[in-house]
Order: structure tokens, then sequence, then C-alpha cells
């Protein structure tokens, strides 16, 4: 049975884009190493319990904020909306899901316009905002340019119980789908997208709802390889999780690092447009060795299996829940399936 293709809402917000990613990390100097020292972020602001940072080519105020507390979780994930009539149409539309939502005043967030944060139906707290401080334009201020030069955010990706009631979830919100994993019936994993680019948000199968991680773009593949040399060199080799490779899905090149919290960060560069209306996803098999790298290595456990926690609206912990699909890496050409699998040595 093939599964009925969810329309776009016509009263659906605007998003422009994946915005910024809120963090909760329980040590702000050696997030400040990693991100800044290490990473090359740019510092917007900071205050005793807050550290605000950008790409070099961010004109909007912030693409990460950390936040001192206890335990690292994701906080939020921010879109931003073309106008102010947007964070009314994603109230009501919020509403009619049965989600519950809040408006937070202009400056709650530093730089941050008036917003409205919601649960969303995969329990994720999700903010849109239409307004942001214009911080000052460095593109080209290469004087100031360090570690892996971050240019901008450019996804999220989400560990979700169910990947099709994901989908089916952000179709409704307008988001275009670039790729997928897929098998029979069952949707392994999703990329969607706002922006004209490969993915705003991907979708990955597991216990959820947790936080994968948050990609940002580079220019150039030397970055990610400056960035793992840059780790090695002072032996913390161990922040490096996965890669250097190039993706099969997206044709990016990658690493993956570990935050000193455990978040996952990714540094993506090189992949492709996906603005033209008639854009058509292009579908992986799970048996196909090069969908997660193209160079066929097998991604490591950790990979599939940890991820951050998330918060409600009211700052608390989401209960997981179990994966209500098969698993990819038990069913898919990865390293926890025997490699010897012929069906997925020769697709
Ligand atoms: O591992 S995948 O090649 O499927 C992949 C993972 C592609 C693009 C991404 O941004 C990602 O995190
Ligand atoms: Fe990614």
């Amino acid at each position: 049975m093939i599964p009925t293709e969810p329309q776009p809402d016509p009263d659906a917000p605007d998003i422009v884009r994946a915005a910024y990613a809120c963090l909760t990390v329980t040590d702000l100097s050696a997030a400040r190493w990693f991100y800044v020292d290490m990473l090359g972020f740019v510092v917007s602001d900071e205050d005793a319990d807050t550290l605000y940072l950008r790409g070099f080519d961010e004109l909007t105020h912030h693409n990460l904020v950390l936040r001192r507390a206890a335990r690292p979780a994701l906080s939020h994930l921010a879109y931003r909306v073309r106008s102010a009539r947007d964070l009314e149409l994603a109230e009501r539309l919020f509403a009619r899901a049965g989600c519950r939502s809040r408006l937070v005043p202009a400056g709650t967030t530093l730089g941050i316009g008036e917003a409205l944060r919601v649960e969303d139906p995969l329990g994720f707290t999700i903010e849109l905002f239409a307004d942001a401080e214009r911080p000052d334009r460095l593109t080209q201020r290469y004087e100031l340019r360090a570690g892996a030069e971050p240019a901008r955010l450019d996804h999220f990706n989400l560990v979700v119980s169910d990947v099709r009631q994901g989908y089916d979830h952000h179709r409704r919100l307008g988001f275009g789908c670039s790729e997928t994993i897929e098998e029979g019936d069952t949707l392994y994993a999703a990329w969607m997208f706002r922006k004209q680019t490969v993915h705003d948000v991907a979708l990955t199968g597991g216990d959820g709802p947790r936080f994968h991680h948050v990609g940002f773009f580079v220019h150039e593949s030397h970055n990610v390889l400056r960035t793992c040399d840059r780790f090695g060199a002072v032996h913390e080799e161990a922040h490096l999780e996965r890669g250097p490779g190039r993706h099969g899905i997206s044709n990016a090149f990658y690493v993956y690092l570990r935050d000193p919290d455990g978040h996952r960060v990714e540094m993506y560069t090189s992949d492709y447009y996906t603005g033209d209306p008639d854009h058509e996803t292009l579908r992986w098999s799970v048996h196909d060795p090069r969908r997660r790298d193209f160079y066929g290595n097998e991604v490591i456990p950790t990979w599939y299996t940890e991820a951050s926690a998330v918060l409600d609206l009211d700052g608390n912990e989401q209960p997981v829940r179990r994966i209500e699909q098969p698993a990819e890496h038990m069913v898919g050409a990865d390293g926890f399936t025997s490699p010897a699998d012929p069906v997925a040595r020769t697709s």
C-alpha cells in the first residue's frame, strides 16, 4: 500500500529557513573552547550564563545559543518566518493540531523579535520569529576567520520514533522533500527543506524525540579537513565522531563532532539547489552502502544510537518513546549488519 501524500496546509506560516538552535550545556567555558577557539564561531554576544554565536556569513544575530544548565539538552530550534502575520498563522495551525504554544516577547532571546514557541506534534520545542537584529557583515573580513570557518546554519537533524509522522507534519507545514531512505512501506529517514538547499530539517528513525545534530555550512571541503586536523593536532581527536567523508544523500562533504556535553555538530559543504517547483525526491534504498557515505565507509554505531535529550515548552525533559518501526542500522547496509550481506554489497 502506498501511503497517501499529505498536502501543504493552505494556511501554513511561510517558513523561510532553519535559523538557530538553543542548546543547554553544563560547562560554558568548555563550550567556548570547542565552538569559539576550535571551530571558529563568531561571538555575537555573551553574558554570565549564555553564549550567542554565529557563522561568518550570518546576517541575523546568531545561529547558536549555548545556555548554562545542570544537564545538556536541546532547548529549542528556531525557524525564521517571513512576517509577523506568519506568527498568527502558526499559532492557529498548531492550536488546530492540539499543540501548546506561547508568545515570547521581543528580546527574550537577545537579538530576536517577538516569537512564538510551540511544542510540535513530534515533541520538539520550535520557535518561529520574523524580526531579528542585524549584526555586522563579516563575509569579507578574512582576517577574522578562524578554525573551521563556519559560514551559516544549514540544518537540524531530529530523531523521531515514527519517521512517516514527522514527514507528514513537515509536508503540511509546506516543506519539500529532497531525499529519503526507504524500502517498501517503511520510511527510514527524510531530508526536508524550505530554503532552496537539500534540507532545513532531516528526520532519523530512533527512540525519540531526541536531537541528533545541528549542521553548519562551510564553503569548502578543506574547511572540513582542517577541522579534523585541528582536533588531531591538540590530541582532542575523541571529539571527531564520524568522517571526514562524502554523503551519498545530499552529496555534502562532512565531518561530525561531539561537543564537550555530547551534542553532535556537523560541518557540511557542497550540497545542491532544490528550488525548482518540480524538484523530484531522490529515493535511496536502505540497502545501498553509498547512501550515508558515498565512499562506502560504515557508519559507526554511536551515530545511530546516541542523541541529545529535548526540552518541552516548560523546560522539562521530554520522555523518549521507543522506535515504532524497523531500525535502519539493523536493516541497512552499515556496520551493525553483516558486512558480507550480499544484497547490500551488490546494489
Ligand atoms: O548520512 S547521510 O548521508 O544520510 C546524511 C546525513 C546526509 C546529509 C546530512 O546532513 C546528514 O547529516
Ligand atoms: Fe546533517
